[in-house]
């Protein structure tokens, strides 16, 4: 039996559905998860000792591909002197004060564990600012597992959402409204009728958890002015996209400045680190120096830190973005282009070192557009690209990534990986 197989069956004995987090499961895709025991720049190892090129990255985390040697030695170098103190550092000020270089909306800045954390704080801090409860979300965006974003778009154009998950009271979900990624005309329609009572809107300001979905720059514009006519905290939730698509994030692609952003993954560099920060007049709301309460055992981990200061150090290198864009959107030509060839309807777009595949005819600007894709197409795709040494998100609704550590070899590699696997679908 396969190694793999034999930890699954064993892991779904003391860990529900034998994972840790529900997209590792192979659920979406079918087939048995990979257990990974080693991973190293560009590739992965499973326990079977197969090597795979990886896209997934960690869900982001790994710009610098994995073990980078510099990031390794900054953890082995904190981690001697201590793992966890529940105190503070230096090492915090370090990387808040970098963070805030880096990003010039954010004048203050809290680290947390989770990029759910994050932004569950951030939408308390921002209710806690503007005394409104109301909040508006995206359909197709994920921002983590806190009760008010589990939710599901309502039925009619402006009525409340309905929780997407058991175990949250329709109560949470009430105070959260779902509309249409990319649609500007609901954006006019609601603020009409309820920007005032509108707390915050949190958006992923380049979409990557319904596939890689653009927004244009009109809704992203009209979003802002409407935010700011109303008097509503715009939460740029930039985990995924943070340093991801460029050195100054989304925002500084747009031109726009939030009044918070939510940052993760790359800022942890690939250790539990996110944050929240933004407004130093937002900021000034949170405990200790106003009353909405937030805190964290681990926030501001000496080891974590060390990781993502290494990191944040190492992206801004001359040359880090352009070299990473330009190999990502040659792999996604390449791919989009392989399909052409053997006659396969597949489509594919970058941004920064993101990319996104579809099998559909058109790149997709909404969850509904990406929703109608062959899902079951890219499963076959998903597999065939497995057994070609190739390892893509295990969803047809998840965004890849490309590392620094993926060279111009790589990408033809995998370019002609694929080539291969569609002929077999
Ligand atoms: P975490 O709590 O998983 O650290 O971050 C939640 C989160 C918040 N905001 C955005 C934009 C995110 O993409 C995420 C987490 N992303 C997923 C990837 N689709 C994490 C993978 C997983 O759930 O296992």
């Amino acid at each position: 039996m396969s190694r793999n197989l034999e930890l699954f069956e064993r892991g779904k004995k003391s860990i529900p559905g034998g994972v840790n987090s529900p997209v590792r499961a192979f659920g979406s895709v079918g087939g048995n998860p990979r257990f990974i025991k080693k991973a190293l720049g560009a590739r992965v190892w499973d326990a079977d000792d197969q090597v795979y090129l990886d896209y997934v990255g960690s869900w982001g985390p790994a710009i610098l591909g994995h073990a980078h040697p510099v990031v390794i030695k900054a953890v082995q170098d904190a981690a001697v002197d201590g793992l966890s103190f529940g105190a503070p550092t230096e090492a915090e000020i370090d990387i808040a004060e970098e963070i805030c270089k880096l990003l010039p909306s954010i004048q203050q800045v809290r680290l947390v564990s989770s990029g759910t954390e994050a932004t569950m704080s951030a939408i308390r801090l921002a209710r806690g600012y503007t005394g409104r409860d109301t909040i508006i979300k995206f359909e197709g965006c994920y921002h983590g597992h806190s009760d008010s974003l589990l939710v599901k778009a309502g039925s009619g154009l402006l009525t409340f959402g309905n929780p997407s998950s058991g175990g949250v009271p329709a109560d949470f979900s009430k105070h959260t409204l779902v509309l249409e990624y990319n649609n500007v005309e609901q954006l006019h329609t609601t603020f009409r009728e309820l920007g005032s009572q509108i707390a915050c809107v949190i958006l992923e300001p380049i979409a990557g958890n319904m596939n890689l979905i653009q927004p244009s720059a009109e809704f992203i514009h009209t979003l802002r002015q409407l935010t700011e006519q109303s008097g509503t905290v715009l939460i740029y939730d930039e985990v995924m996209t943070g340093f991801r698509v460029g050195l100054s994030c989304a925002q500084g692609l747009h031109g726009i400045t939030p009044d918070l952003t939510t940052l993760g993954k790359v800022i942890g560099g690939g250790m539990p680190l996110a944050a929240f920060g933004g407004r130093a007049d937002i900021m000034a709301k949170i405990s200790p120096l106003g009353d909405v309460y937030q805190a964290g055992t681990l926030s501001g981990n000496p080891v974590a830190v060390a990781a993502g200061l290494s990191t944040l150090k190492l992206i801004q290198e001359p040359g880090f973005y352009s070299t990473l864009s330009q190999r990502t959107q040659r792999l996604a030509q390449g791919l989009a282009a392989a399909a052409k060839e053997v006659g396969v309807t597949m489509c594919a777009d970058s941004i920064g070192g993101m990319f996104g595949i579809y099998f559909c005819e058109n790149i997709p600007s909404s969850y509904a557009q990406v929703s109608q894709s062959d899902r079951a197409r890219f499963n076959r795709f998903f597999h065939e690209m497995l057994a070609e040494g190739v390892y893509l998100a295990p969803s047809a609704y998840e965004a890849g990534f490309v590392s620094s550590a993926h060279s111009d070899e790589i990408i033809e590699q995998t370019i002609a990986a694929a080539k291969r696997a569609l002929t077999r679908l």
